[in-house]
């Protein structure tokens, strides 16, 4: 069976909701980063990196990084409603937007969530906090124009992929959301969607 090891408000949301998408059992372990658990001896042998998600498979190979623990459970259960196939057209906008929703967005919110690693001791953590709330709203644009632009709700037209519920996790870390989708209204139209789909709903429900 596989092992989510997740914590409340992460990037562990999408892998659940890949998981519940399969329809397989799955276990969740709870490592409470309030409580510093990712740092554990215990959790540092299975993932060595401290962070979260990590999902333990069937076999007992841990596997790490959210947007890839989502693809492979795609491509093992094969989930073709929530990805373009390999030799598909779209598969290219489907990866690229991915490969950005991870490396530009989500990178970012570290600035935002850890701004003291970011500086020498006694630096201007709100000043950083600043630049990086400016920076993400900007990074966010590109998404809700490629949304605007779009054929339905959705980053690949009229039905849902991993791409909106990647986005849907990364929108839930700006708080106060309201302050970023007011801005972006297909962004809003989407994450409204996507929070009607059975799989977020019980996920979102989850994380609290
Ligand atoms: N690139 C990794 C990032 C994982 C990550 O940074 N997770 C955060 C929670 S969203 C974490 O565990 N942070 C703990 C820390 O950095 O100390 C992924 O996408 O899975």
């Amino acid at each position: 069976m596989y092992k989510l090891y997740w914590s409340q408000g992460t990037a562990s949301l999408a892998p659940q909701v890949i998981l519940e998408e399969t329809g397989v059992d799955y276990e969740m372990v709870l490592i409470d980063m309030a409580k510093s658990e990712h740092l554990t001896p215990e959790y540092l042998a299975i993932n060595p990196f401290g962070k979260v998600p990590a999902l333990m498979l069937p076999g007992g190979i841990v596997m790490t990084e959210a947007a890839a623990i989502c693809l492979y459970l795609i491509e093992q259960h094969n989930l073709k409603h929530l990805a373009p196939t390999v030799k598909s057209y779209s598969r290219a906008q489907f990866l690229q937007w991915l490969m950005y929703l991870t490396n530009t967005i989500q990178e970012n919110y570290k600035r935002y969530y850890y701004n003291n690693r970011f500086l020498p001791k006694g630096g201007d953590k709100e000043g950083i906090r600043e630049i990086a709330i400016k920076d993400l709203i900007e990074f966010w644009k590109p998404i809700d124009d490629a949304l605007a632009k779009s054929d339905g709700d959705f980053m690949l037209g009229q039905k849902i992929s991993l791409l909106d519920i990647y986005l849907t996790m990364l929108v839930t870390w700006f708080q106060p959301m309201d302050e970023l989708t007011s801005m972006y209204p297909a962004l809003k139209q989407c994450f409204d969607e996507c929070n009607k789909h059975p799989s977020v709903i019980k996920s979102m429900h989850v994380h609290g």
